[in-house]
């Protein structure tokens, strides 16, 4: 680390106006009319120009910019004087969103990234090893499952092949679609191993507004299991068809998703159960569905639970079909395991945020990251900030100003930190 205008690069902050800047403009990319929110679902024109962007961003600062199979973009800054062949530290995150999304989902972490960079270029301060930011691909999963896919890939846990052969909700295919955005390129995968990884994201929950605490120092990924739920009955007249005579998929997948919240409910915290999709067929007023196709959303940070819940779901299934005469297959869209971080980064978090008198307190996340998928090949963790009221996943999505810099100033000392290590 130089030191070469007698700011000590424990002093260092990054510049607040200019991540808000950039926030603000990338927000407007899919920007959801009269919200805070974005809507960029995975490799749609809206991801293409959040990443068009982005990486016009990264060639600003002169970073090194390579894009693998899948669409994962890194910029890579080798200071003067650095070894090149010397691993990065990297951060990153994702800025595709959901459909209903907000703009600090995962857009934090990489601009928070980029902020990171242009404040060490802009004092001088060269870290002792090659710094990255990396935009991982389709982290929501939403548009095609599973979620965390491009980090996923990255990290060598799904063949590009593989991912690139999805279908989405909408009948589209990654190949296809990443094809037409531009964005399938050939830098190898898996990618490059990291010598660590940091990730800022907001919380997404209520804890730290609660308890009134700035960082969350996060040690664990609770399980994450998704499956699609197909229901075959038999469309026939609302009117006429007694009520013991049907075979109802509507029915059915109302019945599922009571008792998934049921079976959440009885397993007790931090349980979780969503139904988040249903699509029935023909979907008409005066007909009784023929098909419904749903989706099933369970977590838990204990693995043993969560496949307690599987099973049960199971269970679920097989008493519905029997009950209301119809068919029911299944299709898993996604399973990851909980995810315990490295606890010498988790500690460095802690101790950043202490040191910068940062309130902190450790704790999981309930939502899956593109870091669970890095803990698979290095040392990795990450910074949390506070989402105002719990919420997420909707445009009404904020955390307060002061709490995106808070969380960027510990990315940046985190960063220095592991990467003199
Ligand atoms: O589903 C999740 O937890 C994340 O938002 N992809
Ligand atoms: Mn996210
Ligand atoms: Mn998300």
């Amino acid at each position: 680390m130089t030191v070469t205008d007698g700011i000590e690069p424990s002093e260092l902050r990054i510049d607040g106006d200019r991540l808000l800047q950039r926030l603000a403009g990338l927000a407007e990319i899919g920007a959801i009319a009269g919200t805070e929110g974005c809507s960029r679902l995975a490799f749609t024109d809206a991801d293409r120009d959040g990443r068009d962007l982005v990486v016009t961003w990264m060639q600003d600062l002169g970073l090194t910019v390579t894009i693998d199979g899948i669409g994962n973009v890194v910029g890579t800054w080798v200071p003067d004087g650095v070894d090149p062949a010397l691993a990065p530290v990297m951060t990153g995150s994702h800025i595709d969103t959901v459909a209903t999304g907000g703009r600090y989902d995962g857009n934090l972490g990489v601009l928070a990234g980029l902020e990171v960079i242009e404040t060490l270029l802009g004092a001088g301060h060269a870290p002792e090893r090659p710094l990255a930011v990396t935009v991982f691909s389709n982290e929501e999963g939403a548009r095609f499952p599973p979620d965390m896919m491009g980090s996923l890939v990255y990290v060598g846990g799904m063949a590009v092949e593989e991912a690139l052969a999805v279908d989405g909700i909408d009948g589209s295919r990654v190949g296809a679609e990443l094809d037409r955005i531009g964005y399938r390129g050939s830098a190898p995968s898996p990618g490059l191993t990291p010598h660590a990884f940091v990730e800022l994201h907001i919380e997404q929950g209520p804890v730290l507004e609660r308890e009134g605490i700035r960082i969350g120092a996060v040690e664990s990924v609770q399980g994450i299991s998704w499956t699609e739920v197909t229901i075959e009955g038999q469309s026939n007249h609302a009117g006429t068809t007694p009520m013991a005579l049907r075979h109802d998929a509507g029915y059915a997948a109302a019945r599922l998703a009571t008792r998934m919240r049921e079976l959440a409910t009885e397993l007790g915290p931090p349980q979780v159960a969503t139904v988040g999709a249903i699509d029935l067929h023909p979907n008409l007023v005066n007909v009784v569905a023929a098909r419904a196709v749903l989706t099933v959303d369970l977590r838990h940070t204990d693995d043993a639970v969560l496949t307690e819940a599987e099973r049960r779901l199971d269970v679920e299934l097989e008493a519905i079909a029997a009950a209301e005469g119809v068919s029911i297959s299944t299709r898993r869209l996604a399973r990851f395991e909980p995810v315990i971080f490295d606890p010498t980064v988790v500690g460095l978090v802690e101790a950043t945020a202490g040191d910068l008198d940062l309130s902190t307190r450790r704790m999981p996340s309930g939502a899956g990251h593109d870091a669970q998928m890095l803990s698979r090949i290095c040392p990795s963790a990450m910074i949390f900030t506070p989402s105002r009221d719990g919420i997420s996943h909707n445009p009404a999505e904020h955390t307060d100003p002061d709490d995106l810099v808070a969380g960027s100033d510990v990315l940046l000392q985190v960063m220095l930190r592991l990467a003199a290590r």
